[in-house]
């Protein structure tokens, strides 16, 4: 067995995966974005071992979705040269999400798993949610995940495919100057990575992803020129729709005249 373990972090920017690698690797080698630019750029990986452990970790921090840098296709291209330097497979994918579970995961999740992976990506994959400070209390926790549950049949779906839902605060050193929340994290991420993370996930087709970014991109491009057609029937629509009240308005109107036979007063 290899005594190495590979960590992708993935997920919608702003999230914390910087923050998540720079504790689990005990640095500060990612650059945390503190000021409203997205920061990563692409995929920085660094490797640490841990004392006591024979066992060397790959982390590997990836460009954030939506990030404001960077169209969508670069940003796609950059993601795919990150995970297809993955050459000896990956034992876990930690997808960030922060605060909530919105609608925009979701999104970012599926493209994850259509673009970049496959259906099993929830057996390698654990979500991380940051910034939340009830972190230690299992009963906060708990209701945390009972009430993303109960939030829509898309985020309850994607936490059933996944491994397990982490709850962290990684707070700043402002915030938290014995930095305690952090080495929180760090031990239990530590734990968890090297008490069950030994399977290796090899995604296939990985040769094919540029093929299916290509295929992603048209069909949006496809889909948004639908929706301006879309868009243009509504107004259509609506234009004669007024047309008709408008017929049909004056045709009262006439009715109206003939019925009092002669004009009427307040009509608009
Ligand atoms: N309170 C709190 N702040 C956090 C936490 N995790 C990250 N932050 C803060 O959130 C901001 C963004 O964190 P990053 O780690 O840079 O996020 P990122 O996902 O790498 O962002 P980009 O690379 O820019 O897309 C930073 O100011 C962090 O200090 C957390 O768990 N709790
Ligand atoms: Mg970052």
């Amino acid at each position: 067995m290899t005594n190495e373990r590979t960590i992708l972090l993935v997920g919608r920017t702003g999230n914390g995966r910087s923050t998540i690698a720079n504790v689990i690797s005990n640095t500060n080698k990612f650059k945390e974005s503190e000021y409203a630019v997205s920061e990563s750029e692409g995929g920085q990986i660094e490797h640490f071992r841990v004392k006591g452990e024979n066992m060397i970790y790959h982390i590997i921090d990836t460009i954030g979705i939506s990030n404001n840098r960077f169209t969508e296709e670069e940003t796609l291209r950059r993601l795919a040269n990150a995970i297809k330097g993955v050459q000896n497979g990956l034992n876990q994918i930690f997808f960030v999400i922060s605060g909530k579970f919105t609608k925009e995961d979701v999104e970012a999740f599926t493209l994850f798993r259509t673009i970049f992976f496959g259906e099993d990506i929830g057996k390698y994959t654990t979500i991380i949610q940051t910034k939340f400070p009830g972190f230690r209390d299992p009963e906060k926790r708990r209701k945390n995940k009972e009430v993303m549950r109960n939030q829509n049949e898309n985020v309850a779906t994607i936490l059933s495919s996944c491994r397990r839902l982490v709850h962290v605060n990684n707070l700043t050193e402002q915030e938290d100057s014995r930095q305690r929340a952090r080495n929180d994290c760090r031990a239990f991420l530590r734990n968890y990575l090297s008490s069950n993370c030994q399977n290796v996930y090899m995604p296939s087709n990985l040769g094919e992803i540029d093929k299916r970014i290509e295929n992603y991109l048209a069909e949006k491009e496809h889909g948004s020129g639908q929706q301006v057609q879309i868009d243009q029937l509504i107004k259509e629509n609506q234009y004669l729709r007024e047309q008709l009240n408008n017929d049909n308005a004056q045709q009262k109107f006439r009715n109206l005249q003939n019925f009092f036979g002669g004009p009427t007063y307040g009509f608009p």
